[in-house]
């Protein structure tokens, strides 16, 4: 297995196809999508245009449906529900599906959308997701930060370092066998000095920032749980998971 890191979606080659993607956004995307399904939702399906997703969703009836819509952390005049996991609860999603569009998280999964196998992972669902990766043991994998309109965010990459060093553990391979670039050392690096403390990283992260102005406190703690939620969101076809 050789595994590739990339911190955003435009770092991410245009001219290649992985045998296995796993898009991560913390904050709060892929954390939602974990959420949503482990509570009971039919599926998942991303957007990155909100009027694609009106449009699409018209096709279910409400009591089927869910609309979530956040731009700059905030929810979308009109929509359900905006992009906090802690909506997510069984009595609300049960037999839905959840038709979301995030600034960020559905543009990474969109981006990997064309790899062989693609999941969406988060601290909340990261064993379950290595599990998976351990069974497939695909030759090249991505894992594929979302970060904040085109720039880094120490989030994601702190959840590519927990994938990657999980993965690593569970390897016989050396680092520098299973490394394919070298966001891959940087990524455990910055995972293994914040293990213990994710929830304080993110208040140093700019879009943890942002979320406690806009007073998403709980959310951040819900978000630096690690391995809670045991569920595998695998894409069924090209943006449903
Ligand atoms: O950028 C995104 O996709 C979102 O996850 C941002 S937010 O956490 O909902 O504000």
């Amino acid at each position: 297995m050789k595994l590739f890191i990339y911190h955003t979606p435009e770092l991410t080659p245009e001219d290649k196809v992985p045998d296995c993607a796993i898009a991560v956004d913390v904050l709060r995307a892929t954390t939602t999508i974990a959420t949503v399904l482990a509570a009971g939702a039919e599926a998942v399906q991303v957007f990155s245009d909100l009027d694609q997703l009106i449009q699409v969703s018209e096709a279910w009836s409400a009591e089927k449906r869910l609309r979530a819509g956040e731009r700059g952390g905030a929810k979308v005049a009109g929509f359900d529900m905006g992009n906090s996991p802690l909506d997510c609860t069984p009595e609300r999603v049960q037999g839905r599906r959840l038709f979301i569009s995030t600034t960020n998280g559905t543009r990474a999964l969109q981006r990997v959308q064309h790899a062989a196998a693609v999941t969406a992972a988060a601290f909340i669902n990261r064993a379950a997701v290595v599990k998976y990766i351990m069974t497939q043991q695909p030759e090249v994998l991505w894992i594929v930060g979302s970060g904040w309109e085109g720039s880094f965010s120490l989030e994601d990459t702190a959840c590519a370092g927990a994938i990657a060093h999980s993965i690593w553990q569970q390897t016989e391979l050396p680092l520098a066998e299973l490394a394919g670039n070298d966001e891959v050392m940087g990524a455990i690096a910055l995972y293994t000095q914040w293990q213990n403390n994710l929830l304080e990283l993110f208040h140093h992260a700019s879009h943890g920032k942002r979320l406690l102005r806009l007073d998403c406190y709980e959310d951040l703690k819900y978000c630096a749980q690690t391995d809670i939620v045991d569920v595998l969101p695998l894409q069924k076809e090209p943006g449903v998971l």
